[in-house]
């Protein structure tokens, strides 16, 4: 059975032990198409957000509240952002069209640019290195452990052309405060990183990983 190691494999995020439970080890990524209906999943977060882990779970961290996102990783200041707090920031408003299994989508999107979001828990890039901040990458996780990289660069406004946003609604409909926000990459011609109920985002550094390997 893959349960156990879908669990150890999910151990590091608050909200997986309880997820995992309430929505059922079947329903695992590798079960499902490669292009993803994620439907199974969508649960999962929101069910994490308000259930307790099992007394067996060895989760270190408190459970997500609902609509919470964790921003850490090589940041001075991590922190965490609910999608209510993200209403009251300053908006953009998006048009995009992707691909999905569905079909082709089209959006308007509404919402908070990824990069000031980051910019807050102060992203600590090699400022001795030229264009430190080009080594950064973000790694953002959403319901049912659904998970995606960005190259810092794709989201800062200093490098892209198109701006990633944390977005609260869509089509003028407010996401569920409990279910979080969605990211949108309006670069994207595939919804694959249109990451739903986001939980986490997670700044790195690649010279740890590449330095380590040579
Ligand atoms: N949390 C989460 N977000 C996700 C997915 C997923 O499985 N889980 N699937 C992605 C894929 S592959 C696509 S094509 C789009 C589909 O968007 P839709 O759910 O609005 O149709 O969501 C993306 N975001
Ligand atoms: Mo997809």
């Amino acid at each position: 059975m893959t349960c156990g190691r879908q669990n150890q494999r999910r151990a590091g995020l608050a909200l997986a032990a309880a997820a995992l439970l309430l929505a059922g080890c079947g329903q695992s990524a590798e079960t499902k198409g490669a292009d993803g209906a994620k439907d199974g999943a969508k649960g999962g977060a929101a069910a994490g957000a308000s259930a307790s882990a099992p007394s067996s779970a060895k989760v270190s961290v408190a459970p997500l509240g609902p609509g919470e996102v964790r921003v850490g990783g090589e940041v001075a200041k991590p922190y965490s952002v609910t999608l209510a707090d993200l209403r009251k920031l300053p908006q953009a408003s998006v048009e995009v069209k992707f691909t999905s299994a569905k079909g082709e989508q089209r959006h308007t999107y509404q919402g908070v640019p990824l990069h000031d979001v980051l910019k807050t828990a102060e992203p600590r890039f090699d400022a001795a290195k030229k264009n430190g901040q080009l080594r950064g990458f973000v790694s953002a996780t959403g319901g049912g452990d659904y998970r995606a990289v960005f190259a810092w660069a794709e989201i800062d406004p200093g490098f892209a052309k198109s701006q990633v946003l944390l977005a609260v609604s869509e089509d003028g409909v407010a996401f569920d405060d409990a279910a979080g926000p969605r990211l949108v990459v309006p670069q994207d011609t595939k919804g694959g990183r249109y990451v739903s109920e986001l939980n986490q985002l997670w700044v790195g550094v690649v010279d740890p990983v590449v330095d380590g390997a040579k």
